[in-house]
């Protein structure tokens, strides 16, 4: 399990820190997302079996959607 979140800071952006099977997260990996952030959920959003992240945008009016391209 990852760890996900939004950071306010940066506004568009939100942050995940992968899980190192160890007890322990990684680094954060920042990815961008519309403008104004303000919740983020995951799921299985294109059938692929692998979580994906989808945040809703409250300055741009408009969801993003991440699909998970890990191969693990
Ligand atoms: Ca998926």
């Amino acid at each position: 399990m990852d760890f996900v979140y939004l950071h306010a800071e940066y506004g568009k952006a939100r942050r995940s820190r992968p899980n190192q099977a160890d007890g322990t997260f990684a680094d954060p990996i920042f990815y961008v997302a519309g403008d104004g952030a303000r919740s983020v959920t995951a799921a299985d959003l294109d059938g692929d079996g692998r979580p994906d992240l989808a945040t809703a945008n409250h300055f741009s009016l408009d969801v993003s959607v991440l699909l998970n391209a890990c191969l693990l």
